[in-house]
């Protein structure tokens, strides 16, 4: 007992020490800041009803397109930020979900590599993907098949559709930098990026794409804002 008390003691003594030096921890290992990103809107939202007559079982009888979406203090949601040049960012997997006949999320980051691509909804989907540097998906998903992987190499922001569902429509930007997306306040964190000078990307489906210098601290939050117009 004495002798694990002491093997403890001593673990405890080299992480209070590794600490009190200034070691890195696990918390800081690369050194980086956090970003975030405010983004406002100043029109209005855009969201499109639609009649649904097919699969209205999962999908419903009528549908939402949301091409803006603008919360409180005129946020703007969905928007892709992102540190592109950034090295070192944590590898995000994709995950996409075909859930009530949308895609889920609407918008999307992950890093280059696998993306998972989910049917909740015990129908059949085909994804139809727009992608021009990673190669075209064009793919049956029958209900039976809960699961499908495909691979997005490339850095690209990527268009998905469904060909049996003309209405669905989503968006997965594949970033080699660490990135986030805007929440219904129009805030995204972006997380471990490298202190210094950094170029900040905001990109949205239909306001378009600014940018925006920002010098990061280590172990510091900077904020940077965008103000997207409408077009
Ligand atoms: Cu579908």
């Amino acid at each position: 007992m004495r002798k694990i008390f002491g093997a403890f003691m001593i673990v405890a003594l080299v992480a209070g020490a590794a600490a009190f030096i200034g070691l890195p921890t696990s918390a800081t290992a690369q050194g980086g800041g956090t970003v975030e990103v405010e983004v406002k809107y100043n029109g209005a939202p855009v969201v499109e009803k639609l009649k649904v007559n097919k699969d209205t079982e999962k999908c419903g009888t009528e549908t939402t397109v949301e091409k803006v979406v603008v919360g409180s203090n005129k946020g703007l949601a969905n928007a892709v930020a992102s540190v592109p040049a950034a090295k070192g960012a944590k590898a995000v997997k994709g995950v996409l979900d075909q859930k009530g006949c949308k895609f889920v999320p609407h918008v999307m980051v992950m890093s280059p590599g696998e993306i998972e691509i989910k049917n909740s909804d015990d129908i059949l989907h085909n994804l139809h993907t727009y992608s021009t540097a990673n190669p075209a998906v064009n793919k049956a998903q029958p209900k039976f098949k809960k699961t499908m992987t495909e691979k997005f190499e490339k850095p690209e922001i990527i268009k998905v559709t469904c060909d049996v569902h003309s209405w669905m429509l989503g968006w997965v930007a594949v970033t080699p930098g660490p990135a986030a997306v805007t929440d219904t306040n129009g805030v995204a964190k972006i997380e471990n990026v490298p202190a210094g000078k950094q170029k900040v990307e905001v990109w949205h489906e239909t306001l378009g794409k600014q940018e925006k210098d920002v010098d990061v601290k280590a172990g510091q939050t900077t904020k940077v804002s965008f103000e997207m117009k409408g077009k």
